[in-house]
């Protein structure tokens, strides 16, 4: 098979690239080493950005947002029993967020491209990059048995963390970037309404708890567990409990329950690689960077990376000129450390590490008093929570 531009992995990386490739003119086929219903069930994201939200209209793949999606004006901070709203638009200049949930972007874009786009094959695992220093990279792959190979002008790495591209840079060219945490979450969906109309993060002794939803019947929630946790070690009732708790106000509010129907315990993991790029190979998403869930970043990041890819390979097919191209890197990298900046702040300021003592705790209650109670401190928060530019 030959192609222009070689697509690992039909995550929201992947299937945005070859939706704005498309747009633009420019083949490409993506190769998905799952089947379909894994990745448009495959439970991750939640909240688009509104950058995300932009270019996801601007790419023809807005219309289900638009009609389902939940726009968010603000997120709820809760700690000591206090809560804390911070307005978003008010803080950035009418930027928003939106509930909109990672199986839907992923739904929408593959209907347009089996649709409309270039080929979309599933069950096709690559097993590695070849040639990406050449002129014309390889990408072998198996699907239905077979072995074949895929070649093209330019291969992109959308493949996740777990993926085959990262490893085909040189160990002389690669820097890993990593932190890990002592602790995981636990993520439930209930079928049960929301019982708050907007993302509620909250910071009690006992751990960190995320109160986010699916839609106006459906909620998702989220537990700070110790890491190692099997998602079935908790039985409905005492995440029930646990939530509840670590939820507590000193208003009425009150936390309805309902029938938990998914259970999975996340890892948290902050993770960059540098570069970007090597020859002919791309990555984009979290096959180059991983941020911890806290701060909403790691789908967004990944509609950055494939935006700025997206313009620079449509600028090299007009104009012969590779700048952008060569650009991609230090461009993405300098929004990925602001990402990781964040997502790391937002984590360290919610979640009570296991060993820290009550000294650690009382410095997590000041910065929170800190964002309630100074406009500055709040915007930043707010800033980036909204997202940073594309550009
Ligand atoms: P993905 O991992 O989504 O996609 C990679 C694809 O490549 C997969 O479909 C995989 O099957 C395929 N693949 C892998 N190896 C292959 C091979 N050898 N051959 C072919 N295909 C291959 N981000 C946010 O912005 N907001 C949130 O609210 C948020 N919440 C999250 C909650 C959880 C529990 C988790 C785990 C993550 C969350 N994230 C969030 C981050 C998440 O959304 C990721 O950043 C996002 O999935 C990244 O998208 P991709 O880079 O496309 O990678
Ligand atoms: C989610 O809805 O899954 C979600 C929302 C906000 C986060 C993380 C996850 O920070």
């Amino acid at each position: 098979m030959r192609t222009t531009v070689g697509i690992i992995g039909a995550g929201p990386a992947g299937l945005l690239l070859a939706r704005l490739l498309h747009r633009a003119g420019v083949e490409s086929v993506v190769l998905e080493g799952r089947d379909r219903a894994y990745v448009e069930h495959r439970q991750r994201a939640g909240i688009l950005e509104q950058g995300t939200v932009d270019v996801l209209r601007a790419a023809g793949a807005g219309r289900r947002m638009d009609r389902e999606g939940l726009r968010h004006d603000g997120i709820e901070l809760r700690f000591d029993r206090r809560r804390h709203r911070v307005d978003l638009p008010a803080l950035t200049g009418g930027r928003s967020v939106t509930v909109y949930a990672q199986t839907e972007v992923c739904k929408d874009l593959i209907a347009l491209q089996l649709e409309e786009g270039g080929p979309l094959l599933f069950e096709a695992e690559a097993l590695a990059v070849e040639g990406a220093e050449g002129g014309r990279p390889r990408v072998p792959f198996r699907h239905q048995g077979r072995e074949d190979e895929l070649e093209c002008d330019y291969v992109v790495g959308c493949d996740g963390f777990w993926g085959v591209s990262r490893a085909a840079f040189p160990a002389a060219v690669s820097r890993v970037f990593e932190r890990t945490y002592p602790y995981a979450w636990l993520g439930v969906l209930a079928d049960v309404a929301p019982s708050h109309d907007e993302l509620v993060y909250a910071r009690h002794d006992r751990g960190f708890a995320l109160l986010s939803m699916r839609s106006p019947s459906v909620s998702r929630l989220y537990l700070q567990v110790p890491v190692g946790t099997e998602a079935g070690a908790w039985d409905d009732e005492r995440i029930w409990d646990e939530l509840e708790r670590r939820l507590e106000t000193d208003d009425d509010w009150r936390l309805e329950r309902g029938p938990i129907t998914q259970k999975s315990v996340t890892p948290m993991r902050s993770f960059v690689h540098e570069p970007m790029r090597h020859g002919r190979l791309f990555l984009a998403g979290d096959a180059a960077h991983i941020v911890p869930p806290t701060g909403a970043k790691g789908l967004n990041l990944a509609v950055g990376d494939v935006v700025t890819l997206a313009r620079a390979l449509v600028h090299e097919r007009s104009t012969g000129s590779p700048d952008l191209l060569d650009a991609y890197s230090a461009t993405c990298l300098r929004r990925v450390w602001q990402a990781e900046r964040f997502s790391c702040d937002m984590t360290a300021l919610l979640h009570p590490a296991p060993d820290a003592g009550d000294f650690e705790g009382r410095l997590q209650l000041a910065r929170l008093e800190r964002i309630a109670t100074t406009p500055s401190a709040e915007t930043d928060l707010a800033e980036a929570y909204t997202g940073f530019p594309l550009g």
